[in-house]
């Protein structure tokens, strides 16, 4: 197993100025654009490893740290931790994180996948798709990437892709999620809820719902959306049902800052879809799933960590304000 060097220093949002970047390719007139050295990490960066797909980054002390989707060779799904001085090269874990639970049913954990990792107030929030019954959304915190702490599931199964806002709205912790079946979903709308202690949700409200063709089977929040004055911009996953299969690609939306089950403009078109060979080939074919942004506020730097093919892990990089502008020229 290899270790970190990294101290207990808390989220630092000073490294963002050292973030991933590329700038955009000329001639490129895409919103968003990918790095030239993708994936960033391949199927086999630890000897377990089938495949490593759909994670999490954040920063962290000197660098980043980040929750990764391992699915291992006997094909259990779990969660690895990572870290890393540049977002780029990362050291995982080989062995799954151990969550700490008060209740032994909840804690026991059977399956685990698609992590989100936020910041808020004093810890890092977890979140990712948790075994129960049925699939639901299991939520843990950390301060030091060290010890995990389970809490209760958000919700009843079945549910997946639970995701945080990054500050309380309206004095509550809030989520969006997309409630689900036990199987590959063929429909999904995405929810918000509010939770005074990240135990009891409720004020359940709907968000959105499929509107274009190249999301017209289900959508899913995807990173944790990222605060600007002009509203909460909203990257998530959409799904076309094609012959040949699921097709898995990126949009986005923005949601009024105080209400956020508002919708205020919503692209009509992808920002991105699986075109390149580690999108379209993989143990799922033409799948690009966005769980994760790193954002720099001065210069508005976005690096958006996907899973690409359900395999490796992907970064895109792009402008926030190039992303609200292309949302407001492709308003639905
Ligand atoms: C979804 C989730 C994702 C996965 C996608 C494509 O239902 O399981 O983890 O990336 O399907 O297989």
């Amino acid at each position: 197993m290899k270790t970190t060097k990294k101290s207990h220093l808390p989220y630092n949002p000073a490294v963002l100025e050292n973030m991933p970047w590329e700038e955009r390719p000329i001639g490129n007139k895409d919103p968003i654009w990918r790095f030239s050295g993708n994936p960033v990490i391949p199927r086999n960066s630890i000897p377990i490893a089938n495949s490593i797909f759909n994670s999490a980054v954040v920063p962290f002390g000197e660098g980043y740290a980040g929750v990764f989707r391992v699915d291992d060779r006997s094909r259990n799904m779990r969660l690895h931790v990572g870290f890393s001085d540049d977002g780029l090269k990362w050291d995982i874990h080989e062995t799954a994180i151990e969550f700490i639970c008060a209740d032994e049913n909840i804690g026991d954990f059977i399956y685990g996948y698609d992590p989100r990792v936020v910041y808020i107030e004093d810890r890092y929030y977890i979140t990712w798709c948790n075994y129960y019954h049925g699939a639901t959304i299991g939520v843990a915190w950390t301060k030091d990437f060290k010890s995990f702490h389970q809490k209760e599931n958000a919700f009843l199964p079945f549910n997946r892709n639970g995701v945080l806002f990054p500050e309380k709205i309206n004095g509550n912790f809030a989520m969006m999620s997309r409630p689900s079946d036990n199987g590959h979903t063929p429909f999904g709308e995405i929810f918000y809820s509010e939770s005074p202690d990240l135990a009891f949700w409720g004020k359940h409200r709907w968000i959105m719902k499929p509107e274009s063709n190249w999301e017209h089977t289900k959508i899913g929040p995807g990173p944790i959306p990222i605060k600007t004055p002009e509203g909460w911009l909203m990257i998530y996953h959409g799904v076309l049902n094609s012959c040949n299969g699921f097709v898995y690609s990126m949009g986005a939306a923005l949601l009024d800052l105080k209400e956020p089950w508002k919708v205020l403009q919503r692209a009509n078109s992808y920002m991105l879809a699986p075109t390149e060979i580690y999108e379209c080939v993989g143990d799922v074919q033409n799948v690009t799933f966005p769980c994760a942004a790193l954002h720099e506020p001065k210069t508005g730097r976005l690096g958006i960590y996907y899973g690409g093919a359900d395999t490796v892990v992907a970064l895109a990089f792009g402008y926030v304000h190039e992303i609200i502008d292309f949302i407001k020229q492709n308003n639905l």
